[in-house]
């Protein structure tokens, strides 16, 4: 790489003529799509945003001048240029550089991001901080369309044309959130670059004058020849300048020769600026540019083909949610769903094709999808809101104020409950079940496989209150999906098999790695019986008293935070009816926040594989041939 190889900050950059510019924007797609088919990661939008990065670095001074992302998803080539070259090749692996800007990986990553919507807010507050301090460094928002249309965003352009302070907001406008952008904003933005609503506006002041009697007609002929002063009056940033923004664009993000001169000329300008420039997407590499919304997100793949390289027959948990919600809506035709911004993520596009009319996308708008699920309730409806459990974060208010309070009947599937994976401490959904088990009226189950999934959403559909089903990315663990949809009991687990020294109640995706580790116990000759506990509220509070007075040794195993977890909702029935003598272990994720990997890897390390629950399990009975060497082994590497 004869341009690439030579940079280690965006100093380096500076010294590339200009000329050469496109030839080490090359350079970095090539690698990008090197590394990625390798790691998996944020393809389509990185490819799409390098120029426009190349062009940021060049004319501002990082680190000086603060540049936030937004999301942060789309910033592989800032940290390419900003001395993370060489661990490129590291991204989102285990001990690597993460996939999203960490202000503890670099001096240039200026916030922590991964949740769309936070970056003006944030970039206010820096912008405030700077003033405060008397220092006159640049403050850069680099927000997309799709991160446009978060309720957050709004607040902070509010409040940015309020304080009226030196920002500068480029929107990166590429008409893709994850896959096509929705809303009224997306739709404004798209007239805007077609040159639509100018022309709109034009023909609607020309009839109105027009219709002035008498002097209608010479007045058109006057602001005919002021055409120049109607384009200004009536220009494309209407919106944003009417909230205090001095709009420029829309101008071509993969083109030096406009992005220099413009960047050049806002860096001198004073108060909030807004630059639109238009992007595409998957850019220049053709399976992505032909289907961005696949390459947003990619496993990895083979570069020739752009197919994925491992293609598993079991079905994901995601593909069963759209399936059977598709199913139940044949026969239920109170069932609408909701996703925000998601509908390929959480499973949902197979619903949107077939019921068109009974499913919204309401953009990256996780509050309000909530609380319009809540009014849909009101209305006799059963809404489904899907929603990624670390996402759904956003809308614990409307949770529990608009859903809980009124008990309204909405379906909470929460994908990508516990450990994700590589997207990292953003990502991992580990906290669902301590912010929801407090609600008064919602009841909360995981399913231990794929199959239980199909029945735990036939119950939650037919339940006349709030209720969340919480399950894991990635493919089920391969049973036979049954085609008759059974009614579970509310409250009720599932003895899988009795033992005679320990029972383990487990929840969701933990019960085969505990059913498996019973298989290692038993071989060292520890008998352990296996529960799975199916709900996490209400909590089978007879189930856990009989095995308590039966076994006198409880483990609890949760994927999730232990603290307010699965574990502590055994605990309180224990308390409740005085059961002292029971001793209790609980096994979940520490109070921390877990760094990117694979999933097999944090399993490993936290103790959640069925090693780790078996070692767990013999430590905590005392067992005294027990054998150390594993979970010395973990702790080391903790
Ligand atoms: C609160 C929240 N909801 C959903 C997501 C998932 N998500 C990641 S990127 C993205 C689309 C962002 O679109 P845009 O800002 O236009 O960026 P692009 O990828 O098109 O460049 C979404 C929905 C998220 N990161 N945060």
């Amino acid at each position: 790489m004869k341009y690439l190889d030579t940079i280690n900050s965006p100093k380096d950059l500076k010294k590339i003529p200009l000329e050469e510019l496109p030839n080490l924007a090359k350079e970095i797609r090539e690698r990008i799509i090197e590394v990625v088919s390798k790691t998996g990661g944020h393809l389509a939008s990185n490819l799409g945003i390098v120029e426009l990065t190349i062009a940021l670095h060049y004319i501002f001074d990082a680190p000086d001048d603060l540049i936030i992302w937004d999301v942060g998803h789309q910033a592989y080539v800032h940290k390419i240029l900003t001395g993370r070259r060489d661990k490129f090749h590291t991204l989102r692996q285990h001990g690597g550089i993460s996939g999203f800007p960490r202000p503890d990986e670099s001096p240039y990553d200026t916030f922590n991001m991964g949740h769309s919507g936070t970056s003006l807010s944030a970039a206010l507050g820096m912008l405030e901080a700077r003033d405060k301090k008397k220092r006159k460094n640049k403050v850069i928002v680099v927000i997309g369309d799709g991160s446009m249309t978060a309720g957050m965003v709004f607040e902070g352009l509010n409040h940015a044309g309020d304080l009226k302070k030196d920002i500068i907001v480029i929107l990166n406008d590429n008409e893709m959130s994850i896959s096509r952008n929705v809303g009224a904003i997306s739709s404004y933005l798209g007239k805007v670059i077609t040159g639509e609503l100018y022309t709109k506006v034009k023909k609607e002041t020309e009839q109105l004058i027009k219709n002035i009697p008498r002097i209608g007609e010479p007045m058109l002929k006057v602001a005919k020849k002021a055409e120049e002063s109607v384009k200004g009056l009536m220009g494309p940033g209407m919106l944003f300048e009417e909230l205090g923004f001095k709009y420029v664009g829309p101008i071509s993000g993969h083109r030096f020769d406009h992005l220099f001169p413009t960047l050049e000329n806002i860096k001198k300008l004073n108060g909030p600026v807004l630059v639109h420039v238009v992007t595409k997407k998957g850019k220049d590499y053709p399976p992505a540019e032909r289907d961005p919304a696949a390459y947003h997100g990619v496993p990895a793949f083979d570069i020739k083909t752009g197919l994925p390289l491992n293609k598993s027959t079991i079905p994901t948990y995601t593909k069963v949610f759209g399936q059977t919600i598709s199913k139940l809506a044949e026969t239920n035709e109170k069932i609408v769903t909701i996703s925000a911004a998601m509908p390929e993520g959480t499973g949902l596009s197979i619903f949107s094709e077939r019921y068109p009319d009974r499913f919204y996308d309401v953009g990256i708008a996780e509050q309000h999808g909530v609380t319009f699920a809540a009014g849909l309730a009101s209305g006799g409806f059963h809404p489904v809101v899907a929603i990624y459990s670390t996402f759904l974060q956003r809308a614990y208010d409307q949770i529990a104020h608009d859903v809980c309070l009124q008990n309204l009947p909405v379906t909470f599937a929460m994908d990508r409950a516990g450990l994700v994976g590589e997207d990292g401490p953003t990502h991992h959904g580990t906290f669902d079940i301590s912010y929801l088990r407090h609600l008064p009226n919602i009841i909360i189950m995981a399913p231990k496989d794929e199959d239980e999934l199909q029945h735990m959403l036939y119950t939650s559909v037919n339940y006349q209150g709030p209720s969340a089903i919480r399950y894991p990315r990635g493919t089920g663990v391969g049973v036979e999906l049954r085609s008759h949809f059974r009614l579970l009991e509310i409250g009720k687990g599932e003895i899988i098999f009795e033992g005679s020294d320990v029972a383990i109640i487990a929840i969701g995706n933990m019960v085969y790695p505990s059913i498996e580790a019973a298989g290692i116990l038993k071989k060292r000759g520890i008998d352990a019986a296996v529960i799975n506990a199916r709900f996490i509220k209400p909590v089978d509070e007879s189930l856990i008293i009989s095995l308590a007075n039966k076994y006198h040794n409880i483990i609890t195993v949760e994927e999730g935070v232990l603290a307010g977890g699965f574990g502590s909702a055994v605990l309180e029935p224990l308390e409740r009816n005085s059961l002292s003598d029971v001793k209790v272990k609980r096994i979940g994720l520490p109070d921390k926040f877990i760094e990117h990997g694979s999933i097999k890897e944090l399993h490993n390390i936290y103790g959640l594989d069925a090693p780790g629950i078996a070692q767990d399990v013999q430590s905590f009975l005392s067992i005294k041939n027990e054998k150390p060497l594993r979970g010395l082994l973990r702790n080391l590497r903790l």
